[in-house]
């Protein structure tokens, strides 16, 4: 695909080229449509996140395989780090702690890490665990950092119940005054964040810090 092309619009020229893997011509393209004067989140979700959409559901129906998928997550990453100066305000006051991670048996992190860069963004200091998170490290990090709240991330239905096993350890620990939990990615809701006794559900990259940002409000 030519570079440049004017017959189909930026972003969807950033979503065909994200669902093929090509890394270098996602970060080309998605420069280009800064210079267009697009809107960072609109590059975010129109092109990049609604790609990867497309890229899931096509390897759910086993017309992608996992490499294709690995691939794919390679290009969303080029694109996310031309953004990631523009979505990360600096000089902004801290707003307090929050401990981030994917849960335990869980590899995926983009969505954890695009909610760490909103939460940067939005002035909150973002200790990041990474991935494959046990339990017990969350609350570990969350009581030595001295962290008001612990976000989690979890993308597959065999993960979640670990979010449920940090939401208890903070309560055995006596913690639940001091740190806050909330959690999200694509297969939790907002039920099941009650259901488990977490303190928030963040739907999106937005709506974590909107969540995020009332935990630290409350008394
Ligand atoms: Co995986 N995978 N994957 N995968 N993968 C899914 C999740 C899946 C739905 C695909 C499918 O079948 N349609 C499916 C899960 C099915 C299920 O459990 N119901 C699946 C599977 C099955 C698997 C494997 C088991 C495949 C295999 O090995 N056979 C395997 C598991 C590995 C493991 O974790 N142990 C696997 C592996 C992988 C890759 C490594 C290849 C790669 C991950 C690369 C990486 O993350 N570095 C990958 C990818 C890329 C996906 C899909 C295609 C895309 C995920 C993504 O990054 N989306 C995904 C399909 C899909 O979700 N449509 C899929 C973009 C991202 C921005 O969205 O993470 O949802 P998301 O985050 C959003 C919100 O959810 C929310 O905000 C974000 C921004 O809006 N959010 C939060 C997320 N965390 C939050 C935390 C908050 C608040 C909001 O508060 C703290």
């Amino acid at each position: 695909m030519v570079i440049g092309s004017d017959d189909v619009g930026i972003l969807d020229r950033i979503a065909e080229e994200l669902q093929s893997g090509a890394d270098d011509q996602v970060a080309a393209l998605t420069g280009e449509a800064l210079e267009q004067g697009l809107a960072p989140r609109q590059i975010l979700d129109s092109g990049l996140i609604g790609a990867m959409e497309v890229v899931g559901e096509r390897f759910r129906t086993h017309e992608i395989f996992l490499p294709d998928v690995l691939m794919a997550a390679k290009a969303m990453y080029a694109g996310l780090d031309k953004l990631k100066p523009l979505l990360v305000k600096d000089g902004i006051p801290m707003r307090g702690k929050i401990v981030v991670g994917s849960v335990q048996g869980d590899l995926h992190d983009i969505g954890k890490n695009l909610v760490g860069i909103m939460l940067r963004g939005a002035g909150f200091e973002v200790i990041d665990l990474g991935n494959d998170v046990a339990p017990a490290s969350f609350v570990d990090a969350a009581t030595e950092q001295s962290a008001a709240v612990i976000g989690m991330s979890a993308l597959l239905t065999t993960t979640m119940p670990a979010m449920s096993q940090v939401v208890e350890l903070v309560r055995e620990r006596g913690l639940g005054d001091s740190v806050k939990t909330i959690v999200g990615g694509a297969p939790v809701s907002a039920d099941y964040a009650r259901e488990i006794g977490a303190d928030a559900y963040g739907f999106d990259a937005a709506n974590a810090v909107e969540r995020v940002s009332a935990l630290v409000k409350q008394p």
